[in-house]
């Protein structure tokens, strides 16, 4: 049987590519269940330093399977609810809490709760031609997966309300341009960019760069004064690793860094 999602880890990156590309990579049960262990192993793992998250195909993911939802099948109507709870909830905070940097390369379309997934990790690129669409509305749904937070926070109500309501497509270079994702590149060199990225962050000081993350999230919510007192406490953890006496022993030396990520 086909992997919904293939996983494979090289020098510290861990690979994860949703793989249901006749259906651009839109989420049924299995596909949800395989990424969320992907995310747990990176979270356990002490030998995952980075995530690289993309999809196989045309697509990188077009949210929900709506195969599994088709109402002349008959029935009650879904508690998508549950299903929020169950399967999307449990993966935004994976990737959220993962105290590792995770940087998603959009290599195609990113509808429904598949673009949301995109804007929770930590560093975007995507492929000039992919575009992002929060197709909720087209299906009389709400955005989910993160989105009302990610998009708000990220672009203001405006343009988040005008996405949301009209399920207008964003291009790759607009999405950029906005703020919503870090880089547009060639689709020729999505992937060696994605790949040099994620190498170059898995040979990083892997506590450092998780406080940063934790540090960066927590600001959107925290005071000045909590957020100086936070920046203290985490910055006293970062000056107790070996990754810093490394950072700063090799500045003195004038070589490169060997962090270990401890
Ligand atoms: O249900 C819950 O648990 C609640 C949570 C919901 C989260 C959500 O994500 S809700 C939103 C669900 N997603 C959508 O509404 C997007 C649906 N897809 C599209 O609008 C379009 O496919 C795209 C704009 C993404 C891409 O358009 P295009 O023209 O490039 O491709 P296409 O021809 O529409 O799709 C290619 C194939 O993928 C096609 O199959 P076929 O005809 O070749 O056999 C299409 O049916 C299939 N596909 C695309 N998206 C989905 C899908 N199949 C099932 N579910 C999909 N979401």
């Amino acid at each position: 049987m086909t992997e919904t999602v293939l996983s494979a880890l090289t020098e510290g990156v861990l690979r994860l590519t949703l793989n249901r590309p006749e259906k651009l990579n839109s989420f049924n049960e299995e596909m949800h269940l395989a990424l969320r262990a992907g995310l747990q192993r990176a979270h356990d793992d002490l030998g995952v330093r980075a995530v690289l998250l993309t999809g196989s195909g045309r697509g990188f993911c077009a949210g929900q399977d709506l195969g599994d939802r088709d109402p002349r099948k008959g029935g009650p109507a879904p508690d998508l609810g549950q299903t929020l709870d169950a399967f999307y909830n449990p993966t935004l905070r994976l990737i959220r809490t993962l105290e590792k940097p995770v940087i998603c390369a959009v290599n195609g379309v990113a509808a429904g709760a598949g673009a949301n997934i995109a804007f929770a990790c930590d560093i975007v690129l995507a492929a000039k031609s992919a575009r992002f669409i929060q197709a909720f509305s087209k299906i009389g749904l709400v955005p989910d997966a993160g989105g009302t937070w990610s998009l708000s926070r990220a672009l203001g109500e405006p343009r988040a309300k005008a996405l949301a309501m009209t399920a207008e497509p964003l291009t790759a270079e607009k999405a950029a341009d906005w703020g919503l994702i870090w880089k547009a590149i060639d689709d020729e060199t999505l992937m060696p960019e994605a790949e040099a990225l994620a190498a170059s962050l898995a040979a990083g000081p892997t506590l450092g760069l998780g406080l940063t993350k934790c540090l960066i999230q927590q600001a959107a919510t925290n005071s000045l004064d909590a957020q100086l007192d936070l920046e203290r406490d985490c910055q006293r953890q970062a000056g107790r690793s070996a990754d810093y006496a490394e950072g700063v022993t090799a500045f003195l030396e004038k070589r490169k860094p060997e962090f270990r990520g401890q």
